[in-house]
Parts: C-alpha cells; structure tokens; sequence
C-alpha cells in the first residue's frame, strides 16, 4: 500500500519511516512532485493536520496523511502548544524556540510538559484521526544531538535520557509521533487484511 505523507519536514518523514519499516510505502512530497509550503491556519492540531492532509489529498487524488504537533508545557498553560513551530517568531529556527522556552521557565520548579500529535488520515475519502502523547519533563539546558525541535530538551518520564539523546528507533517506541503512528498501521493493518 502507499501512502503520501504530507510534511515538508524531514525528520518527521525519517521517524515515520522508521516506524513502519516495510509495513507501507510512504512516499514524501517530493516524491510526489509538491514543493511548497502547506498551508497551517487552525489554533488546533487536529484542525491543522486535517487542513495538511485535505491540501495534497485534493490535489493529488491519493491517499494521504499528515501530522500536527505541539509541546505543551504546564508551567506556561500548555504553551507553545499548536504555536511550536513559531512560538519565537514567525522565521524562529528551533534554536530559537528552545532559548525562549527555557527563558520562560527559568527558576521555574514545574517542569511537567507533554508532546501531543494528532495524525490525520484522508483514506478512500474518508477522515480518521489519531492521537500519540508522551509526558515528560523540561530540562533545564539542551542535552544530546539526535531529533530535532524540542527533543534536546524534553526527557520523557520513566527515562534519564532526552529524546535528542536517543536513537529513532528508541524514541519511536515512547514518543507522541510513535505512538499514534502504530494506531495507524493497526487501522491499515486491518484495512489490508
Ligand atoms: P509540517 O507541518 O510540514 O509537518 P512542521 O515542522 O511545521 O512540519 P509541526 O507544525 O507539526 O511541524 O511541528 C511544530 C514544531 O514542533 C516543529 O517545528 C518542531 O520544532 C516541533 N516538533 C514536532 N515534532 C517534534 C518532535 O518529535 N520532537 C521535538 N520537536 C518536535
């Protein structure tokens, strides 16, 4: 079966890759001929992902899925949330998101956050939608290398590791993107079957 994912960001692609490992084919944008930026206008993930989704599917004629996410930090009532790409400005690079979250939260002792992503589905026309969240802690300054985003500074809860300090493979097993990538595959596992 194949399946367009409609994200214009890479490591997303690498993770969902990784995740499926040969259960699929997922084809990225440029593979499907789009460049260009997708349009986000909705102050909620699922309304986001749906847009994303609905974007290339109407386009293209395909069977498609997108992926909206957001980091919510309790201390901050649930900030930067559907805002996580822009939270320091419209051209913030994660460099700078992560320098204003920490800001934020200096002297804070409430480092409780959670990543939440909701995946949008557009298949044989119709919608279905699913949701991965992990909880975890801000640390207080960046830590490992791999991820991307917030990843050097979020330590999912029952770990001593950041998610930059993990390998895709283990970060999908734990992580928000993860985990609703596999109620995906069980949706289309029961679709093929
Ligand atoms: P698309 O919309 O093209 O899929 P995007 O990067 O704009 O790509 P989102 O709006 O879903 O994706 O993501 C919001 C931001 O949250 C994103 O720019 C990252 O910085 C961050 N983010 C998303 N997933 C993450 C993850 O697994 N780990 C760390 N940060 C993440």
């Amino acid at each position: 079966m194949k399946l367009v994912f409609a994200t214009n960001n890479k490591n997303k692609i690498k993770e969902i890759q990784s995740a499926i490992l040969g259960k699929m084919e997922i084809l990225s944008l440029d593979e499907i001929g789009f460049s260009g930026e997708i349009p986000e206008d909705y102050d909620t993930l699922k309304e986001n992902a749906l847009q994303k989704a609905t974007y290339i599917a109407t386009r293209f004629k395909v069977n498609c899925f997108a992926d909206d996410t957001g980091l919510e930090i309790e201390a901050l009532d649930g900030r930067p949330g559907v805002y996580s790409a822009r939270y320091a400005g419209s051209q913030a690079s994660a460099e700078n998101n992560i320098d204003k979250v920490l800001m934020e939260l200096k002297g804070e002792s409430n480092r409780k956050a959670l990543f939440r992503t909701v995946i949008s589905l557009k298949f044989n026309n119709r919608d279905y939608f699913f949701e991965g969240i992990v909880k975890g802690q801000i640390l207080e300054s960046r830590t490992g290398e791999e991820g991307f985003g917030y990843d050097p500074i979020f330590q999912p809860d029952g770990f001593l590791q950041s998610f930059a300090e993990m390998s895709v493979a283990q970060k999908n097993k734990i992580s928000h993107r993860g985990l609703a990538v596999q109620k995906l595959v069980q949706f289309l596992d029961g679709k093929i079957t």
